[in-house]
């Protein structure tokens, strides 16, 4: 380093004396002079004659000038009057950015003799720009289940002046969810966090908008306002609803295999596959296995084997409704199978003699239990045997009846009877069952010898 110096010209020596000068001077309290930005040109800085305590006309007699240290003509000195004044109109954001206080130097040269005076113009903000945020709406998307004092930085705005008249505070619209906190960066810039005070609750409010504003320090403050539009995520925090707790249908046993029994439908208010459902049978037996299908999707309970009332009267079904996230619910479906009259009537023989003697009424030929395994009307029967015969059917207790002569009955006459038992039930259709018996009719001794003719010639 030292070597280094030694190399350079004398140049550096001169501009170390020029600064012993200025700083000698600047100690005195000269040379500080202080603008508005954004004055008109030609404003008023200083009268520098009277400020260096120089004689009217001297200034121009020793042909003084002004050199900005940039080389650029802000100032303009009127040697006639000794007035110092504005060249152009200043921008301070321009000259400075975000350099506070923002400081031009320039030099102040005098011939005869020659001298040089090192000065400052200090250009004074004013508040002429409003806090302005980059994005005019800002998304932001929150977990519902995000636990409260959860912090959430949102960008700041920008404001271009100095100082005070930079920006001093954020506040967001009065809203119940959300807070603004105001925290302080290492570079001495606040930036504006949301900071959650109350739990959000998707199902209740899935969004909402605060308007976020930005706010200067000037008299009379500038502000700058975002809308932050939070969007509430939602989370599984909801289990499906059956629509109905209970779902009672009737099924007629006669329904073809594949016929829908009924539609089971559960809701999830929670969004996308949080409130996917899938449906199944739960604690099922292997009846109801067998008996039905569901189709996970849908809900619909289809037929998958034919009903049989007589076996099963009733089903009790309990399903289940899943959503992705594996929170369930349960309901019942209650299948109450109707009967249909699908079964004939039956006729059961005890006891059958196929021939009965002749003269001999009040004789029973046969006993016998009709059933129906119907219920209701379908099961209800009525019994008969033609009414043109000696015979007749007297009923007994369980559905048992007997089937007795009338008569006497003559095998002279008649030798043989086709008797046919009739069975109905009183359903819809009727259904019936028919047993014949062929009964003989046997021979008694009951007529003395005869002659063809009582007298022979
Ligand atoms: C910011 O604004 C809020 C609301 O008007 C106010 O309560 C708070 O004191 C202000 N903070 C500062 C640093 O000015
Ligand atoms: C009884 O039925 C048989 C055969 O079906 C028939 O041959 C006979 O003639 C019938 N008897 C009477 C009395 O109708
Ligand atoms: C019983 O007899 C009747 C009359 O002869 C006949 O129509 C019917 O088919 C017979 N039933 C049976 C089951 O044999
Ligand atoms: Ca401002
Ligand atoms: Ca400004």
């Amino acid at each position: 380093m030292e070597a280094r110096g030694f190399s350079f010209p004398r140049q550096r020596q001169v501009l170390f004396l020029f600064v012993f000068w200025g700083v000698s001077l600047a100690g005195s309290g000269f040379g500080r002079y202080s603008v508005m930005e954004e004055a008109e040109r030609g404003s008023f800085v200083v009268n520098l004659a009277k400020d260096l305590g120089l004689a009217d006309g001297e200034l121009a007699a020793r042909g003084t000038r002004v050199v900005s240290d940039d080389n650029k003509q802000y100032l303009l000195l009127d040697s006639q009057t000794g007035n110092l004044l504005t060249n152009e109109k200043l921008d301070r954001e321009k000259l400075c950015g975000s350099t506070e206080p923002c400081i031009l130097y320039f030099q102040i040269l005098m011939d005869d003799p020659f001298q040089i005076y090192r000065a400052e113009l200090r250009v004074r903000d004013i508040n002429d720009h409003s806090p302005v945020f980059r994005e005019k709406e800002i998304v932001l998307k929150v977990s519902e289940n995000t636990a409260e004092g959860a912090a959430f930085r949102l960008e700041r705005a920008q404001d271009p002046d100095g100082g005070l008249n930079s920006i001093q505070n954020y506040t967001i619209s009065s809203n119940s969810f959300f807070r603004i906190k105001i925290s302080g960066s290492d570079e001495g810039m606040i930036y504006p966090e949301l900071v959650l005070d109350k739990a959000l609750d998707r199902e209740e409010q899935g969004e909402l908008s605060l308007t976020l504003t930005a706010l200067d320090g000037g008299s009379p403050p500038r502000s700058g306002t975002s809308t932050v539009h939070i969007v509430v995520l939602d989370v599984n925090d909801n289990a499906p609803q059956f629509t109905q707790a209970l779902y009672e249908t009737q099924a007629p046993e006669n329904s073809p295999v594949g016929s829908l029994i009924v539609k089971v439908s559960a809701g999830d208010v929670d969004l996308g596959v949080n409130a996917e459902v899938s449906y199944s049978f739960f604690d099922a037996s292997e009846d109801i296995l067998t008996a039905f299908q569901i189709n996970p999707i849908s809900g619909e309970i289809f037929l998958r084997e034919l009903l049989d009332y007589e076996l099963v009267h009733s089903y009790k079904i309990n399903i289940m409704a899943m959503d992705s996230g594996g929170l369930s619910a349960r309901c019942t479906v209650l299948v109450e199978v109707l009967d249909t009259n699908d079964n004939p009537p039956e006729l059961i023989i005890s006891s059958l003699s196929n021939s009965v003697a002749e003269n001999s009424p009040g004789m029973v030929l046969a006993v016998f239990k009709i059933k129906d395994r119907d219920s209701g009307e379908n099961g209800k029967m009525v019994c008969y045997v033609q009414d043109n015969l000696p015979f007749y059917l007297k009923p007994s207790v369980d559905n048992f009846y007997i089937l007795m002569t009338e008569g006497a009955l003559d095998r002279e006459s008649q030798a043989e009877y086709n008797i046919t038992i009739t069975v109905t039930d009183l359903g819809t259709p009727r259904l019936k069952t028919e047993y014949n018996i062929t009964m003989l009719v046997s021979d008694v001794n009951d007529n003395a010898p005869a002659f063809t003719q009582t007298s022979y010639t």
